[in-house]
């Protein structure tokens, strides 16, 4: 099990984070994700290999700027 810390900018609330937290659930190997609103933290738990880029690439998809 591996887990990522991804920082974004943008999230203002708990619906932001629902938001963030379904779209990032969709990634095949995606085993659980946490965002929080208020320090701009998406931690992502995942069950096989996945690709930073492919989480950080649907989080922009959905309006959010990853922080690198
Ligand atoms: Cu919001």
């Amino acid at each position: 099990m591996k887990e990522l810390v991804i920082k974004i900018e943008g999230m203002m609330c708990t619906g932001c984070e629902n938001r963030v937290q379904n779209a990032v659930k969709t990634i095949d190997g995606v085993e659980g994700v946490i965002a929080n609103h208020n320090d701009g933290t998406v931690k992502v738990t995942l069950n096989k290999d996945v690709d930073q880029k492919v989480i950080e690439e649907k989080l922009e998809d959905i309006g959010y700027e990853v922080k690198r």
